[in-house]
């Protein structure tokens, strides 16, 4: 897939040619023979079918990262038979141009060129003064760095990173013992993880400011960050699954922390039945959020993916994709339909506390696949929903009315009524709307309007649409969609303010796009990514772009939560933590035996209570701290040679650490937060007298 589109390619030649290249025919000739190899019966293209889209949209990137050279970047357009395309419009030209082939419903693709996307800077209204503050916080993920980062909106100000699944030296954590032993003993000592999905913690289905919790894909790991020191302080490793893909919560109280479980594997994944793919299983993970205990955890059928909870606290939804429990791509994508689980969350209690389950790893495992017994009967367990095509989002309207999956593989959006699922015989009777929103759509946020919002991966825009429209019309009308704006490029997630709550703010939206290609400064062959800032509250103008924000790489997911209902800290409590602090005068060098020896002190600018400390090789050292200031924004650090060890110390936090002193010599501990004017000064001499 390495062709660059020909400028003097027909549209239509091009359609046949992507006519070809068939998924049954793309199964076959294996994927090194490449598109090229297909030479089935052209398949008719109609628009439920995204295949050669998918290929045409793969070819687009590659001819479009092509075009980054220096030659390209002055080639300004290329002509298309009534298309004028500059770069930027590659990606788009490519789906519609396919989408031309089959589709009558491209012309507002086409229509919308002059959008607003010109400028990198935010748009006067919607920015904020240097000294103002932000009206929200944005939480994102970090992907495969492992952390959260927060974000101010609307200036998308960058204001903090937690760190969370990896060690992170400017806070100190994975230095210090309890964030070491976090990350040692809940994972394995992996030094790295995947978050995708943060969501903070609501009461009667509003942010309530306590918690946020994150998923970690790579490890299956489940972690809460605590909101009033911005600070990772559990990690669950959750069992029977490897990654923990979707996270949400059991609302309105968040009774519940839910991990949806995505790779399938042997449960336990200990060597058994490495060969039986049929034997391997995928799970949700129901976790106690005061605790971070697991409850109990599910099986179903298929892969996992996405999940959003219902607002009544009986229903929690997950997408699957892969119902054909392939192990290959082309195995993976066959069906038309996959599936979209309602667990029945009060019918699982029942058959947890009713012992109707098998342990596994320690952890009661219910079955909830279609041929389980506990899906018999008037209360089935887990209701599937088939939908079109490998849906990937989910998430529930804020009046909790409508689950909301996307169809990735599908142009469409399926609605589905939460009320009626516990009635309907037939799960697939709950589907109420199935509007053709665009191709490749992934997310979908609300604006508390009666609007959801849903990213479409291939056509790089978010389109708006009326829900309950979608209810009143036929399935795959493109009527309820009432307004579509481009995005750069090729978005994943989205998120309005406050859009997982049963109230929305409605006036900003977030798209979190996967590529930004030539939208920023070129920094070498990775790209960051873009965060688009929309701004959503005048209906009558449409959406508005605001802002491009670069962003490392990979933010997935986001929450978005009013400034009012988070309250940080300002300094630490001392209360709140295990150790006891030091305070000046309290101060010690303790030589416990002949090769231990524990040290608790102070810091404060710009001095350690300690100038100077003087061990033997060998010597196991615990070093307490604690920073004895109180005004606010004055951090230190303690920072050791040699030893791996920085220690970010805030306003009264007090942190502990343990290391072998096995080198001799000397060794300036220093304080790496610049304090104050002295802060150069601020050091202690470690000095490590050889053991004779
Ligand atoms: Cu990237 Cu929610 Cu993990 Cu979609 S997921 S994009
Ligand atoms: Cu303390 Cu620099």
């Amino acid at each position: 897939m390495t062709s660059q589109p020909n400028a003097s390619d027909e549209p239509t030649a091009r359609a046949d040619e992507q006519r070809d290249e068939t998924p049954a025919d793309a199964g076959e000739t294996g994927p090194a023979d490449g598109p090229d190899a297909a030479d089935g019966e052209p398949e008719i293209v109609d628009g439920r079918t995204i295949e050669h889209l998918l290929t045409d949209h793969e070819r687009d990137i590659a001819s479009t990262a092509e075009g980054t050279d220096a030659t390209a970047a002055k080639r300004p357009s290329l002509d298309l038979p009534r298309l004028e395309l500059g770069r930027r419009d590659f990606m788009k030209a490519g789906a519609a141009v396919g989408a031309m082939s089959g589709l009558a419903g491209c012309t507002s693709i086409l229509a919308d060129e002059d959008d607003d996307s010109g400028g990198a800077a935010g748009s006067g209204e919607h920015s904020v003064a240097p000294g103002e503050h932000d009206e929200y916080y944005g939480f994102l993920s970090g992907g495969h760095t492992g952390e959260i980062r927060v974000v101010g909106l609307p200036s998308m100000r960058e204001l903090m990173r937690i760190p969370v699944f990896q060690t992170e030296s400017a806070r100190g954590y994975g230095h210090d013992a309890k964030s070491s032993r976090m990350l040692e003993e809940e994972g394995d000592g992996h030094v790295w993880g995947d978050t995708h999905h943060p969501r903070v913690s609501q009461t009667d289905n509003d942010y309530d400011g306590r918690w946020l919790f994150v998923n970690d894909k790579a490890n299956g790991r489940m972690a809460r960050v605590d909101l009033e020191y911005f600070e990772t302080d559990a990690i669950t490793n959750v069992p029977n699954c490897q990654g923990v893909h979707g996270a949400c919560m059991q609302l309105p109280d968040t009774q519940l922390v839910f991990g949806v479980g995505e790779f399938r594997v042997p449960m336990p994944n200990d060597g058994r039945d490495v060969q039986s793919p049929d034997e391997y299983g995928s799970v949700i993970t129901a976790i106690d959020p005061e605790t971070m205990d697991v409850e109990w955890q599910v099986e179903v059928d298929g892969n996992m993916d996405n999940g959003d909870g219902g607002k009544e606290g009986r229903w929690f939804f997950a997408t699957g994709y892969n119902s054909e429990e392939g192990t290959t791509e082309g195995e993976m994508a066959r069906s038309d339909r996959d599936y979209v689980k309602a667990f029945d969350i009060p019918a699982i209690w029942d058959a947890v506390e009713s012992g109707q389950y098998e342990e596994i790893s320690g952890v009661p495992v219910v079955d909830g696949t279609k041929d389980s017994p506990l899906n018999e009967g008037d209360r089935p367990i887990v209701r599937y929903v088939a939908t079109p095509k490998s849906p990937h989002g989910v998430s529930v309207t804020p009046n909790g009315k409508y689950a909301i999956a996307s169809g990735k593989l599908d142009p469409s959006c399926t609605v589905i009524d939460i009320e009626a699922i516990a009635e309907v015989d037939d799960p697939q009777d709950a589907i109420v709307g199935q509007p053709r929103i665009g191709m490749g759509p992934l997310h979908t946020a609300y604006d508390g309007r009666g609007h959801a919002y849903t990213t479409t991966f291939i056509d790089s825009e978010v389109v708006k649409w009326d829900y309950e429209a979608a209810v009143e019309a036929e399935a795959g009308s493109e009527e309820p969609v009432v307004d579509r704006h481009d995005v750069h490029y090729n978005p994943g997630h989205l998120i309005a303010a406050e859009s997982y709550t049963a109230s929305p703010q409605g006036d900003y939206l977030v798209s979190l796009n996967k590529l930004s290609k030539d939208r920023f400064l070129p920094v070498g062959p990775i790209h960051p990514e873009n965060d688009q800032l929309f701004h959503i509250g005048d209906d009558d103008a449409g959406m508005q772009l605001v802002k491009d924000k670069p962003s490392y790489p990979e933010p997935h997911d986001a929450s978005i939560v009013h400034k009012d209902k988070i309250d940080p800290a300002k300094t630490w409590d001392p209360d709140d933590y295990e150790l006891e602090y030091v305070a000046e005068g309290e101060e010690s060098f303790e030589r416990v035996d002949d090769s231990t020896v524990e040290i608790e002190m102070w810091a404060r600018r710009n001095e350690y209570a300690f100038p100077e400390v003087t061990l033997r090789e060998g010597d196991e050292v615990r070093l307490k701290i604690s920073n004895i200031e109180t005004t606010s924004d004055v951090i230190h650090s303690i920072a050791i040679p040699e030893y791996d060890i920085n220690l970010a110390l805030a306003p009264q936090d007090t942190r502990e650490v343990t290391f072998t002193a096995d080198q001799p010599g000397v060794f300036w501990a220093y304080c790496a937060y610049f304090c104050s004017a002295l802060h150069l000064e601020m050091r202690s001499r470690i000095l490590v007298e050889p053991s004779a």
